[in-house]
């Protein structure tokens, strides 16, 4: 029988998701964090599958007692051999607690969906999208929101799940799976209503992967430790890189081409020549890859320099994630608060995916491969038109442009013009900068509908006189 396990933090609402699914009042709900001391597993059916649904023990990162600290030691051991695993947090309130249990959720990402409840609270989901989990559904348990499509959704992906072990079935049902998860993001959708990305064409494509970062950050090392040999040199001199090197390396059973670059320092501290023209065949190496790996060095936190990098992939439109290396020489408490102040005071930083790893202990690298699937596929997911239009006339329905300058604004249609990054085009009848606001409403329910969530994307409103009016 299939397994879904419950999981999440402390009050964050997962005793009154477990009775919103069973449709009874089982398990305690209190508002007391920490009411469920031990896992329950309910016997549950979803569409002709029985399930078996595990309530789990609140986690917490300052367990005090004994017996706390076990029920959490028993829900940790159920992750191997669960099916599925719902990961649910408060939109309201993303903590440290959230990021710690998200980064220990990471070996286990292909069967995590995130659960993003009290969407009733807050519809601002960023703080939920930089987790880094491809799969999110948002809900409110209390209000009953979202649960119908949650289970069209288990629906979809249990069928998926053969042989009783979804590790196994990962690699077949990898198309499939991104179609449910894809249905997954809907608002108020049939699950059938998505387009369904195209994957398989792409599927022999060798993706090109940069590695970017200051100097003396640990690229060259990343290099050498993902293709397995010593590639490139390695020296704790800043600027040891001075071009660029690509070499391929077999990740997860896929082949992939990464490029170690030289490392980017401010343009007023260039010294000489040679690192003037490093820096363009670094700055070439990245607008020339599928997506990027941008390495920061966790014990000196995130610099300027680690910014200007970041906004330059924006502007580039190239795919990223962030990792942050050299995790063993900070204590892991602190590298949480890193992310989670990282995360809170740059905008910038609001969509991205960013993870721990430590290049020398070889800690973290194992996902990789994973992590550079799931940009690539929302880098080159598309949507068609018509399914495009059929939301496009939702949202505006749910929330008209309303200010004086806007209000007579109409979108007429959109429609997808390109992919990595993914591109659109709106045609309204006219335009004001004052529209600049509601076109970030349309890009974030772009981002939410489809499940743009990770990855740069560009919107563009074009008006009849043929003035072209670009947003990124
Ligand atoms: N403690 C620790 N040191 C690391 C880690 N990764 C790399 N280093 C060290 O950091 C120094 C710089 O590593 P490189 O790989 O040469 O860095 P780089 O980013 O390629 O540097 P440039 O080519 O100069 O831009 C070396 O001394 C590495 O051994 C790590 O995870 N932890
Ligand atoms: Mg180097």
């Amino acid at each position: 029988m299939h397994k879904i396990l419950v999981i999440g933090k402390q009050n964050v609402g997962k005793s009154t998701f477990i009775n919103r699914l069973l449709r009874k009042r089982k398990s305690i709900q209190a508002s007391v964090a920490g009411v469920t001391r031990d896992y329950i597993s309910y016997p549950w059916q979803v569409g002709s599958h029985h399930v078996s649904l595990i309530d789990s023990a609140g986690i917490t990162t300052d367990a005090a007692d004994s017996i706390t600290k076990d029920a959490i030691a028993r829900t940790f051991a159920l992750l191997d051999s669960a099916h599925l695993i719902l990961f649910v947090l408060s939109v309201v309130d993303v903590t440290g607690e959230d990021i710690e249990l998200s980064l220990q959720l990471q070996p286990y990402r292909e069967k995590v969906v995130i659960i993003a409840n009290k969407i009733d609270l807050s519809g601002d989901l960023s703080d939920v999208y930089s987790l880094g989990f491809p799969t999110i559904l948002s809900i409110s348990a209390e209000h009953n929101t979202g649960i119908s499509k949650l289970m069209d959704f288990l629906e979809l992906r249990i069928g998926d799940i053969h042989d009783d072990s979804l590790e196994q079935s990962q690699p077949e049902s990898a198309a499939s799976s991104e179609e449910a998860s894809n249905a997954g993001f809907a608002d108020n959708a049939e699950p059938t209503d998505i387009a369904v990305p195209e994957q398989k064409s792409d599927q022999k494509v060798t993706p090109r992967v940069c590695v970017v970062g200051r100097p003396n950050v640990g690229k060259s090392s990343l290099l050498n430790a993902l293709v397995g040999f010593d590639r490139a040199i390695v020296s704790d001199i800043p600027g040891t890189t001075r071009d660029s090197v690509a070499h391929a390396a077999v990740l997860a059973g896929t082949e992939h081409t990464i490029v170690d670059t030289a490392g980017i320092r401010r343009k007023r501290r260039h010294k000489s020549a040679i690192e003037f023209y490093s820096q363009v065949r670094s700055e070439q190496s990245y607008s020339d890859a599928d997506c990027c790996m941008v390495l920061i060095d966790s014990s000196e936190g995130v610099t300027e320099q680690d910014m200007t990098i970041v906004r330059n992939l924006e502007l580039l439109g190239r795919p990223y994630v962030v990792l942050c290396n050299k995790w063993d020489l900070i204590q892991e408490k602190e590298g949480y608060a890193m992310i989670r102040k990282v995360k809170d005071r740059h905008g910038l930083f609001r969509y991205a995916m960013i993870f721990p790893c430590s290049v020398k202990n070889r800690v973290g690298l194992e996902y990789i491969p994973s992590y550079i699937r799931d940009l690539l596929s929302e880098a080159k997911r598309t949507v068609t038109t018509g399914t495009l239009n059929s939301y496009l006339q939702r949202w505006i329905r749910q929330s008209p442009p309303k200010s004086s300058k806007t209000k007579n604004i109409t979108i007429r249609y959109g429609t997808q013009t390109g992919v990595n990054p993914p591109q659109f085009v709106f045609f309204a009848n006219k335009y004001a900068k004052e529209f600049k606001t509601y076109a970030r409403y349309i890009e974030s329910c772009l981002r939410r509908t489809f499940g743009f969530l990770h990855v740069p994307i560009r919107i563009e409103i074009r008006t009849p006189s043929n003035v072209r009016r670009r947003r990124t």
